[in-house]
């Protein structure tokens, strides 16, 4: 079985794809022409718990369609080369978020089939408040599968998006066809101010910004119009608050030329969750006793301190703000870390995003040097296996494949740093991965590639009597130590990292969907771009 990027390959770029086994391969053009064969020595790879050849085949790059062969003969998907290969996978990688959006009907002329009524209009209850406290809550989005709606991760995934706005803006040029498309704001802004704009109501008026607000526990499989448990306010934390300071201050930045009126309004309430922040030195999150739906926990706040400090340095040039940086960066921290727990990348990118010498040198060059250490790490490891996938078998966790485009976000700045092409290389090769280049010869993105994965847990998806999934939607991917039943069950048992894998809704642990792991698949798109 050769396993390839099943979205295709980019005319001009590094072209590799992966023979289980190892072996000789023949790559067929669409008229049945061998226009390549060799063989891809095998190589012993724990991730997938066998041996692999790698295959490069940059050499043939003429625009057409083509497949593979391995030595028994069997057929590899159909994928194409050409210009601009991921137009549509950016596209509809960007445009899942519209389909998460709550508190909106989705109407036919931008969902197409899979236009539904609004949800989650009623007003929400605000946790322990005596006598129940009740505020109005529409808007955000649905943050994966299940329609919570949560700060922390909401937060993460518009950073992903803005920064890569800020470094690559031509690459969001394209209408999304969304309702405010044509508004003159670029789609990606009007997109991330409908998350934006909810995460506004979720501040109190001292600045603090509550966690969380979901139903107490998970409903049904059902559509979102037809849910109607109550929405619960979890209690402020400074996870939330202090991402919500970053954020707010870089979507200040970032709407400032289009919108002076929206970015007043981002302005301050960024810093009054900044000043909420200076009087509460911590107060992290643990689920409520009575409330049952993901937690988002992180018992460290300090990386989202660093982000604040750095978006909020930005914003004020208040000194106090770098002073606050150097005391975090004193302990040991992860600051190219780029999921939903940790956010010190989030950090870096403040800091490479900024307009020139805004940062003093020395700091500068601390973020640098640990965004290129970084990346020379993940080189090592990817050079190191037939897929060249930059992970070790123990990094196969619940949504590794955001791991994974994380990663290739890291590659893509470092080689932007180097002007090392090899850097780019590897990020492109952890998008193959991604996109099929893998041990299950599955696309992970919906409705891209000839075996794309098709079940994802997503309610609307299941509930919509559909077939097709919505398009766009990125699986979370391997997890070697699943927590569903469905992915439990025998079959998985003694699986190499790389195949547990379940293609079903039933097994969230592996097949979920969630906002934060499009976003890093929309950066890597735009830079690749
Ligand atoms: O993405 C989250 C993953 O890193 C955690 O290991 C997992 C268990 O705590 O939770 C994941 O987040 C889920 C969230 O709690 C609720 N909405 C769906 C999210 C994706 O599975
Ligand atoms: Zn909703």
């Amino acid at each position: 079985m050769i396993a390839v990027n099943q979205a295709g390959y980019e005319v001009g770029a590094a072209k590799h794809a992966t023979v289980m086994g190892g072996g000789h391969f023949r790559l067929y053009s669409a008229s049945g022409e061998v226009v390549l064969e060799g063989d891809a020595a095998p190589v012993a790879d724990e991730n997938s718990g066998g041996k692999a050849g790698c295959i490069d085949f940059t050499s043939v790059d003429a625009a057409g369609t083509y497949y593979f062969e391995d030595a028994a003969g069997q057929r590899s998907v159909t994928f194409p080369i050409k210009k601009k290969v991921y137009a549509d996978v950016f596209r509809d990688a960007l445009r899942m978020l519209y389909f998460q959006r709550c508190g909106i009907a989705l109407k036919k002329e931008y969902a197409g089939v899979y236009a539904h009524a609004a949800c989650h209009c009623m007003e929400a209850k605000l946790l322990y408040s005596e006598p129940a406290e009740h505020r109005k809550l529409k808007g955000g989005w649905h943050d994966a599968g299940d329609y919570g709606r949560y700060v922390t991760p909401g937060a993460v995934t518009i950073a992903h998006l803005l920064y890569a706005y800020l470094l690559k803006p031509k690459a969001f040029k394209q209408s999304m066809n969304i309702p405010e498309s044509g508004n003159g704001m670029p789609d990606v802004l009007n997109e991330c101010a409908w998350e934006l704009d909810w995460i506004l109501k979720m501040q109190d008026k001292d600045g603090g910004v509550h966690h969380k607000a979901t139903s107490a526990s998970f409903v049904d499989f059902i559509m979102p119009e037809d849910d109607q448990l109550e929405p619960v306010i979890t209690p402020v934390s400074s996870l939330a608050t202090a991402d919500t300071a970053a954020v707010m201050a870089l979507a200040t930045r970032v709407y400032a030329p289009f919108d002076e009126k929206r970015a007043g309004k981002y302005r301050r309430c960024a810093l009054k969750a900044a000043k909420w922040l200076k009087e509460n030195p911590g107060l992290q999150f643990k689920n409520p006793s009575e409330i049952h739906t993901g937690t988002y926990e992180d018992v460290c706040d300090a990386d989202e301190r660093l982000w604040a400090a750095a978006e909020l340095f930005l914003l004020t040039e208040d000194k106090a703000w770098l002073w606050s940086m150097r005391m975090i960066l004193e302990v040991r921290l992860n600051i190219t870390a780029l999921g939903w727990a940790d956010v010190g990348g989030l950090a870096g990118l403040a800091v490479f995003t900024a307009p020139k010498k805004s940062f003093p040198a020395d700091l500068e060059n601390k973020f640098r040097s640990s965004w290129l250490d970084e990346a020379e790490r993940l080189k090592k490891l990817a050079k190191a296996n037939p897929y060249e996938l930059a992970l070790r078998p123990y990094d196969f966790v619940w949504g590794s494949n955001m791991r994974v485009l994380c990663n290739a976000m890291v590659l893509l700045m470092a080689g932007s740093f180097s002007k090392d092409k090899e850097y780019t290389d590897l990020a492109r090769f952890q998008l193959d991965y991604v996109l099929g280049r893998n041990a299950m010869d599955t696309s992970y993105v919906t409705g891209h590639g000839e075996r794309s994965f098709k079940d994802p847990h997503n309610r609307p998806t299941v509930a919509d009597g559909i077939e097709a999934p919505i398009p766009g939607y990125v699986s979370g991917g391997p997890n070697y130590r699943p927590g569903d039943t469905m992915a439990n069950a025998e079959t998985l048992k003694g699986a190499a990292p790389m195949k547990c894998y379940v293609d079903s809704w039933k097994s969230y642990s592996t097949n979920e969907i969630a906002i934060y792991w499009n976003s890093p698949l929309v950066f890597v798109l735009a830079l690749l771009a």
